[in-house]
């Protein structure tokens, strides 16, 4: 019989916070959480219309509903990955929203969040999701490609970087109070990332609005990266020259890049990157993949860079 050598078990708190989920799978198993208010997290469910399927979704199988929005990170609700998010965000309110897009654009704005989704079709986008910390999912989110927001906007010439901004309210927000992080949350793409196909601006998920544990109403997704780069409940994005240094970047350098490409052959300082566990499993059998398993289409965004010096 093999055995399992403890480096490929999941780290002890991913461990107990799935305990946690899957108290709260059984409590809902009865089908009582049709798109009336979900009894375990006080939201209300709603559906998206109009979503049209995208080739680019991987054809793997995504994971239930129940573990995307049970094992959450998410720092402003609460500090370590797990179902706090999920238990502690019932009274955020994503609406009304607004989006502000300033710096070196020839259209700076801000916009209601209907007009500034409107203009652009809803697609399926199935992704891999990869976090730092050796776990990873399956999400069939729902969103606009980023590039589409950017054209929109007409970056000048000067702008190289763009930076996505968290809303910043205590009221809203209750870990805002302490110094968990320094906030507000901040993530940076360099402009050519930012407007690769892949890239997206993520408002729902399983053909639902977004629940608010997952970055209502609207959050960042970036397949091939880090799941930190992931920005959740962005109110605002800057375009600008000098490379962005974004929070986890701040935290813990040594750990946490600006690039956050996902990449098998370098190691976090306190673990292998070599693999992955894929919840709901606990283990780590699963090979990470460089990229994400998406270098075919983004790989070449880094060619001719260092990736141990840019990680
Ligand atoms: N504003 C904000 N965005 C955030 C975070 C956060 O704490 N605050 N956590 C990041 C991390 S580390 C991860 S892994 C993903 C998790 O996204 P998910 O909860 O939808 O799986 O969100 C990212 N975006
Ligand atoms: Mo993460």
């Amino acid at each position: 019989m093999a055995r399992i050598r403890s480096s490929e078990i999941t780290p002890k708190h991913v461990y107990v916070n799935r305990r946690a989920f899957m108290k709260v799978s059984a409590a809902t198993i009865g089908g009582i959480a049709a798109f009336t208010p979900d009894l375990a997290t006080g939201q209300t469910r709603k559906k998206l219309e109009g979503v049209r399927k995208s080739p680019l979704s991987t054809g793997e199988t995504p994971n239930t509903y129940e573990h995307i929005t049970s094992f959450n990170n998410f720092y402003e609700f609460d500090s370590g990955a797990g179902d706090g998010p999920k238990k502690r965000s019932g009274r955020f309110r994503p609406s009304p929203w607004s989006i502000a897009v300033d710096g070196h654009v020839a259209k700076p704005a801000s916009y209601a969040l209907g007009d500034f989704i409107k203009p652009h079709v809803l697609e399926e986008r199935i992704y891999r999701f990869r976090c730092v910390e050796a776990w990873s999912l399956v999400i069939p989110w729902i969103g606009i490609p980023l590039a589409d927001v950017i054209k929109r906007v007409e970056p000048t010439s000067k702008a190289r970087f763009v930076e996505f901004y968290t809303l910043h309210d205590v009221g809203q927000f209750p870990q805002q109070r302490t110094n968990a992080l320094e906030w507000p949350y901040v993530e940076g793409l360099r402009l050519d990332e930012a407007m690769h196909p892949l890239a997206i601006l993520a408002v729902g998920l399983y053909g639902e609005v977004l629940p608010n544990q997952n970055g209502a109403p609207i959050r960042l997704v970036v397949p091939w990266k880090y799941g930190f780069k992931s920005i959740k409940s962005i109110v605002k994005m800057r375009f600008v020259e000098r490379q962005p240094i974004n929070t986890w970047q701040r935290q813990y350098p040594q750990a946490y890049g600006f690039y956050a490409n996902v990449n098998p052959a370098v190691d976090h300082p306190n673990w292998s990157q070599a693999r992955e566990a894929r919840l709901p499993s606990l283990f780590r059998t699963t090979r990470t993949l460089p990229f994400n398993g998406y270098a075919d289409q983004v790989q070449h965004l880094y060619a001719g860079m260092d990736l141990r010096r840019n990680y």
